[in-house]
């Protein structure tokens, strides 16, 4: 259970971190777990990383059973239930090993269709592996999620060439072309500097970005959003959701019911 403050954290500043979240015998065992599943994944024929270097396992929470338990567990997923109400549904996971050396600001949602912003959409983040702010750190925006600030950092984004969604600019060494005359590593932030066992919840609509990222550093994502009430939010499921339509059949046909009604089908 989050506290009414904490609530309010979130809702104020689009995230909340929670620190020491999970023990570090269930660390330790997600750990060895996470890393049995990517050996496997590795010695599969074809096996490539991704253009950034990373090994980036989709579906990790449900096509693992052993991993399960992190969907329906009450601190992760309660938490997000508290978050952004009790009908959320599960809109998926990742395992990723990062290859990159930084994940420049975005926030993970991108449409600025009117009504669209502050639509919940809410992901866990759980490093395997200590980071800081020299070392890998995730850092958010405080109070990005909403406008005007939102919008407004959009000069950190340009519209990638397929033109239908929008990337990270570009680092440049020219501090006159850098959004605010800053560096990304020097916008001003909050550096959720995580040990394992720490997680930190955001709004998928929060700017965020990482620095100074070393090959081998370990995530574990899970994903949640509110049920859509209207096309747009339809809309929206089909550019970044599309899981909600075609949930994985070994959440929509689960034991528990708590995992059978977040993944439930969306027509
Ligand atoms: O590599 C990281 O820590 C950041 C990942 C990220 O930006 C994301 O999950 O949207």
């Amino acid at each position: 259970m989050i506290t009414p403050q904490q609530q309010a954290h979130f809702d104020m500043f689009g995230f909340l971190f929670q620190k020491k979240l999970l023990s570090k015998d269930e660390v330790a065992q997600l750990t060895d777990e996470a890393e049995r599943i990517w050996d496997g994944e590795r010695a599969q024929p074809g096996y490539k990383v991704d253009e950034s270097g990373s090994h980036r396992s989709k579906f990790f929470i449900e096509s693992n059973p052993s991993l399960h338990w992190l969907a329906e567990d009450d601190r992760i997923y309660g938490t997000a239930a508290q978050i952004i109400g009790s009908e959320l549904l599960f809109t998926g996971s990742e395992g990723v090993v990062s290859g990159y050396g930084q994940a420049r600001w975005h926030p993970d949602r991108r449409t600025l269709w009117p009504g669209i912003l502050g639509y919940g959409c809410v992901k866990a983040m759980i490093y395997l592996d200590e980071t800081t702010a020299d070392r890998g750190a995730l850092r958010v925006i405080p109070g990005s999620h909403r406008n005007p600030m939102h919008e407004g950092l959009y000069q950190m984004l340009r519209w990638a060439p397929e033109g239908d969604d929008m990337h990270s600019m570009e680092e440049t060494e020219n501090p006159a072309e850098m959004p605010y005359g800053l560096p990304g590593d020097q916008m001003p932030a909050f550096i959720a500097e995580s040990e394992p066992g720490d997680v930190l919840f955001f709004n998928q609509w929060l700017f965020h970005a990482a620095y100074n990222a070393w090959p081998g550093r370990r995530y574990v994502a899970a994903k949640f959003a509110q049920p859509p009430k209207n096309e747009t939010h339809l809309k929206f499921h089909h550019m970044y959701n599309g899981v909600i339509f075609d949930q994985h059949k070994a959440f929509a046909e689960h034991k528990s019911e708590r995992i059978r009604k977040m993944a439930r089908q969306v027509a």
